[in-house]
């Protein structure tokens, strides 16, 4: 039986540091994503000239594409493709654009064998992704922004990611208004997820993601992934989209105060992938996945340990490095 060994804590559950991943059944999601006991990383492809980490990269399909499929090599469990830009100030572009950007990429990688998300806040993009392979749905909206998006996602039965939003990228700046910016998050979501299942969307195929950066300032930011554990509370898988965004530009300035530009962010991105997935997060989304789908690992592994036996000298045969039979120290 597991015994508390000198930590002081009564129950596992009150372990502090790691929780053991959720183990929540997503309905639609692959088995083998569905039972991978760790926090999943999607990588990013977003087919647009103007997305501030990555914008015009990857615009010719075969070389998204190729993208993707690198990224699934690196370790993402889902490739999320996008095809409309929501940095701060972004105008909307038209339904027919969105479509001829992302539908190649989406059935490029399918037939690749990768599982794909489709970012589109539009049910017609959404829909159509889906039919050309796309097995999730990432709505940055959660719905708001098309009406006919809930309709779809009860009918299609798909996961669906519904982020914290009030507005479209053009006046989201101004919409920053909060008392307590977490529990202010949390209850927005609750009602989405209320408006959503009132719409036929099944709860199981409801995740919830508190949107950095969208209505939210760095100190906002840092209130939420401070407090991942509340969101994880709410008893739906959490995404926490944190990749290269401008408050870890900010944190990384140097003296002259100007953030450090996107490429020089991914590894304060690794650094909130552990501390995501060490909250219980269920998924992280990032452009560099390689240092993501890494630390994710060692959180895992690092939970499974919290959860095993202690190893004891007596009963290994071996002398544990810096502790004697009694209890007492030894060495160093
Ligand atoms: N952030 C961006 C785009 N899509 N989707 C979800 N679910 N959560 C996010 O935080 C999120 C998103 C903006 O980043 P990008 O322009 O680099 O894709």
């Amino acid at each position: 039986m597991y015994e508390p060994y000198r930590t002081g804590y009564r129950r596992v559950d009150d372990l502090p540091l790691t929780r053991l991943p959720t183990v929540t059944p997503l309905l639609g999601l692959p088995a083998h994503l569905d039972g991978a006991g760790r926090c999943l990383v999607m990588g990013v492809v977003n087919v647009t000239p103007d997305s501030f980490s990555d914008g015009g990269r990857w615009l010719e399909p075969a070389s998204a594409v190729a993208h993707g499929l690198d990224l699934v090599a690196a370790g993402s469990d889902v490739v999320d493709v996008g095809g409309e830009s929501t940095r701060p100030g972004a105008a909307r572009i038209d339904l027919a654009e969105e479509l001829r950007r992302v539908l190649p990429v989406v059935s490029g990688l399918a037939a690749g064998g990768a599982v794909v998300s489709i970012d589109t806040m539009r049910a017609e993009v959404a829909e159509a992704a889906l039919d050309a392979g796309a097995l999730l749905v990432n709505d940055v909206s959660g719905g708001q922004a098309d009406p006919a998006m809930s309709h779809l996602v009860a009918e299609r039965r798909v996961p669906y990611v519904a982020m914290h939003w009030r507005g479209h990228s053009n006046v989201m700046e101004s919409l920053t208004g909060y008392g307590d910016v977490v529990a202010d998050v949390a209850a927005e979501l609750l009602r989405r997820q209320d408006a959503l299942v009132g719409a036929g969307v099944a709860p199981e195929q409801i995740v919830l993601d508190p949107g950095l950066g969208f209505a939210k300032t760095a100190e906002h930011n840092w209130q939420i992934l401070a407090r991942l554990g509340e969101l994880v509370a709410l008893e739906h898988p959490v995404l926490v989209g944190a990749s290269r965004k401008r408050f870890l530009g900010s944190l990384l300035a140097g003296s002259d105060g100007v953030p450090v530009p996107v490429e020089a962010r991914d590894a304060a991105t690794a650094a909130t992938t552990a501390i995501a997935a060490s909250a219980g997060v269920w998924c992280v989304r990032v452009h560099d996945v390689r240092a993501s789908a890494d630390a994710v690992r060692v959180v895992a592994a690092t939970a499974a340990a919290r959860y095993r036996e202690p190893t004891r000298p007596e009963a290994s045969g071996e002398r544990g490095e810096g502790v004697a039979e009694r209890g007492e120290r030894v060495g160093r």
